[in-house]
């Protein structure tokens, strides 16, 4: 081995290391995959530069062989690690500027519709909430109710033909959908004694259709039991419900009506909220130029529903109350057909 043989192995290693430095300004200014092959393959394709001088390494001495091609292995580590860092840039700017063409950042959000409560259930939240500033509290029961508690305790006997003003949905003899929400002032007051003030919201079921009766609606029900509770406490509640939940003075009417479970027993009306009953042409859709529209039923409770659910009518009297809150709901928004509530079509509810 001559000192000659270690010039050329030591000329060698520094001619790969230099490829380093030249490869790295030859591909610095390449933007395309295509270019940046190429000159990786000048490199180290079959008749690239790294492989040419490596042609060298057979003729050195043993001992300076494993020097040179580690200093071989490292320049192509060297460069093939840059072409993939290099090919892995030009694959997110691509990315990135495909993005920039399908996106327009600075273009504003699109609101985000979140959802809201249904009118329904505004409404009766609403109506329970003015109702229990009045120191009512809210009284629940079941759908699925016994005959007794709907119609016998109530008292409408079978065969009774008050029930036929309910048309009912019987589940047997026995059980009902309940027609009404009357039954929980059944359910209350043979649960708690009185002083007993309440309100009942909730689901009732008869064979009802029409595009102002649903055989599924919503009725709120007030139950008021006390020493010395009249009429007039019945109306001054009524009152105040309609002019807070209409939001202006509207005239409300008691007009006799026949209820089995209450004695006295009224119709409730209120004034028209749409024509005031003034004459209008055309003619007023909702009351249909009457001037008035009926809101529920009410009355004070007949002696006989006391007994059956064990409250001393000698000492004392109540005000029982039934509103339909679809009703409500039609009257202060305008809704014609009660079937909207129920079909679930955006265009409607979101108008709530
Ligand atoms: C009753 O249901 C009585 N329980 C109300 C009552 C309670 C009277 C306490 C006395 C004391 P009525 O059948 O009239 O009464 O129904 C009351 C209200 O429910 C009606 O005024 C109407 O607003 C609403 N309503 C009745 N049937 C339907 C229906 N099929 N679809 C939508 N609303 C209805």
């Amino acid at each position: 081995m001559t000192d000659s043989d270690h010039a050329l192995a030591e000329l060698t290693i520094q001619q790969l290391d230099g490829f380093a430095t030249e490869f790295a300004r030859a591909i610095e200014p390449l933007v395309d995959e295509q270019s940046i092959r190429a000159v990786q393959a000048q490199f180290l394709g079959k008749k690239g530069k790294v492989g040419e001088v490596l042609k060298i390494v057979g003729k050195l001495p043993p001992a300076d062989r494993a020097k040179v091609g580690a200093a071989g292995n490292k320049i192509k580590n060297t460069i093939e690690h840059e072409v993939a860092r290099r090919l892995g840039e030009l694959v997110h700017a691509a990315a990135r500027a495909d993005l920039a063409r399908t996106f327009d950042v600075t273009l504003p959000a699109r609101p985000h519709g979140g959802g809201h409560l249904h009118l329904l259930t505004q409404v009766r939240l609403e109506a329970v909430q003015i109702f229990s500033e009045l120191g009512f509290v809210v009284a629940d029961g079941p759908q699925i109710e016994t005959d007794w508690h709907t119609f016998e305790a109530l008292a409408i006997p079978k065969e009774h033909p008050a029930r036929d003003m309910q048309d009912t949905f019987y589940v047997s003899e026995e059980i009902v959908l309940r027609t009404h929400t009357s039954p929980v002032q059944v359910r209350t007051m043979l649960t708690q004694p009185p002083p007993i003030r309440i309100v009942a919201p909730g689901h009732v079921y008869r064979r009802d259709d029409d595009p102002t009766h649903s055989p599924m609606f919503t009725q709120i029900e007030g139950l008021a039991v006390d020493e010395g509770i009249s009429f007039a406490d019945l109306k001054g509640v009524l009152i105040h419900f309609v002019s807070r939940f209409f939001q202006r003075d509207l005239t409300v009417r008691l007009r006799p009506s026949y209820f089995p479970f209450v004695e006295p027993g009224a119709e409730v009306d209120m004034q028209c909220s749409f024509c005031m009953g003034a004459a209008v042409s055309p003619p007023c859709r909702i009351c249909k130029t009457t001037g008035w529209v009926e809101i529920g039923g009410a009355g004070m409770v007949d002696p006989d529903v006391f007994a059956q659910c064990k409250v001393d009518s000698e000492k004392y009297t109540g005000f029982a109350f039934g509103m339909g809150l679809e009703r409500m709901a039609m009257l202060r928004h305008g809704v014609n057909d009660i079937k909207f509530y129920y079909e679930g079509d955006l265009r409607f509810l979101e108008q709530f």
